[in-house]
């Protein structure tokens, strides 16, 4: 999925259950589009806690871990995952959203803009090329899941 160092990279964002309870969908959205990525995946879901234990995986011995599997997975509010694709847009997209932790994320960032809680920062974003090859293929495994599509964007005059 994606080739990382070309325009066809791509990288996993997601709107967590706060953010989608915010009303934060289309404003995150609106960002990556205006920067001139483009959506190549989208989805509206409460991610399984299996989902939820292999996307954090890598967390799994931290002592938060357990409540941002439940914050993750309790219904509360769903979550929107999301496959963007374009130049460098795992870094950008990391750019994009600011700092793990919202007190040290800079304004114009998604979370220096909105949050000031570590465990309620409202967005995720691939932090590697190994990451988001593993992210993509968690939340979009699903044959016809990921749209190829031709943007006009591309070029400019
Ligand atoms: P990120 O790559 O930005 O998602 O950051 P991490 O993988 O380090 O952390 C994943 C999520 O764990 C964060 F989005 C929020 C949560 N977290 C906490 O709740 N407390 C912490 O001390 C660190 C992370």
């Amino acid at each position: 999925h994606g080739v990382p160092g070309t325009s066809k990279e791509r990288t996993f964002i997601a709107v967590k259950p706060d953010g989608v309870q915010r009303g934060l969908v289309s404003d995150i959205i609106g960002r990556f589009e205006r920067r001139g990525y483009k959506l190549v995946g989208l989805k509206l879901l409460v991610p399984s806690k299996a989902l939820a234990n292999e996307h954090y995986a890598d967390l799994s011995s931290k002592p938060f871990f357990k409540g941002l599997v439940d914050y993750m997975t309790n219904g509360k509010a769903p979550v929107v995952g999301m496959v963007w694709e374009g130049p460098s847009v795992i870094k950008q997209g990391r750019v994009m959203l600011g700092a793990t932790d919202p007190r040290a994320a800079g304004p114009g960032t998604i979370r220096g803009d909105y949050c000031l809680s570590i465990g309620r920062n409202i967005c995720h974003g691939s932090d590697s090329a190994e990451s988001a090859e593993k992210e993509i293929n968690l939340w979009f495994g699903g044959k016809g899941e990921i749209v190829n599509w031709a943007s006009n964007n591309e070029e400019w005059v």
